[in-house]
């Protein structure tokens, strides 16, 4: 099993902690998505990555499907409670980490463009969610060490990979300084190897894309 995957991707990074958790052997394909040169169109039709290759040739893509395709595939240790409530806490909070990276991608991109091409007003409300989904990942995760009760899983595992994306591709945010509860989250998190070994770093990307 390969799994395509860039440095800095919090979505990739989700696959790359749950297959770790998990011990799940996996080839890493590291790719810049945003590139020309990128193989994702041959592997799947939304040209995004994470993708996983399986041995049959078949693909699997999408951050939260691959979670759940994981999870099914490779039950232990679960990342995922045994009750419907249990269950959908997580997925929601999944939901909504992944929301902010979907967010903050808007607004790279449109950091990206010639300042006269800017829009304030786009760029301002990609922000509103940016701010209200890290208070809301902050209310929930509140003083404690996991997301979602007291067991590590799927809600850790995506608001953490969106938190250290943030601190890589946009430090001036400063979410650690508004809301002490999640640094001290992260920090906790950053404990496990799994965190470790995925540490993100930026990649340059060379092709025009906006
Ligand atoms: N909803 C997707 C988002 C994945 C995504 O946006 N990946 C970026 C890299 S961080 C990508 O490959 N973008 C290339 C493109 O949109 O063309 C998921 O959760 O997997």
């Amino acid at each position: 099993m390969k799994l395509i995957s860039a440095t800095p991707s919090p979505y990739a990074r989700k696959i790359r902690i749950a297959l770790a958790e998990k011990s799940v052997p996996f080839e890493l394909q590291t790719e810049v998505p945003w590139n020309d040169d990128t193989s994702l169109p041959q592997h799947n039709p939304l040209e995004k990555l994470p993708v996983l290759l399986l041995d049959d040739g078949s693909t699997v893509w999408e951050s939260s499907f691959i979670l759940e395709w994981i999870e099914r595939k490779f039950p232990e240790p679960p990342l995922l409670p045994p009750d419907d409530d249990g269950i959908l806490a997580h997925k929601r909070m999944d939901a909504l980490a992944t929301g902010v990276c979907d967010a903050f991608l808007l607004v790279f991109f449109e950091r990206m463009r010639p300042e006269a091409h800017r829009s304030q007003p786009w760029t301002d409300r990609q922000m509103r969610k940016v701010h209200g989904g890290i208070a809301e990942i902050a209310r929930v995760v509140g003083d404690r060490p996991c997301a979602v009760r007291d067991a590590f899983g799927i809600a850790d595992i995506s608001a953490g990979s969106a938190l250290g994306w943030l601190d890589v591709r946009f430090p001036e945010l400063g979410w650690r300084k508004t809301h002490p509860n999640l640094s001290r989250y992260m920090d906790g998190l950053m404990t496990r190897p799994s965190f470790q070994s995925t540490t993100p770093y930026p990649q340059s990307i060379t092709s025009a894309v906006v």
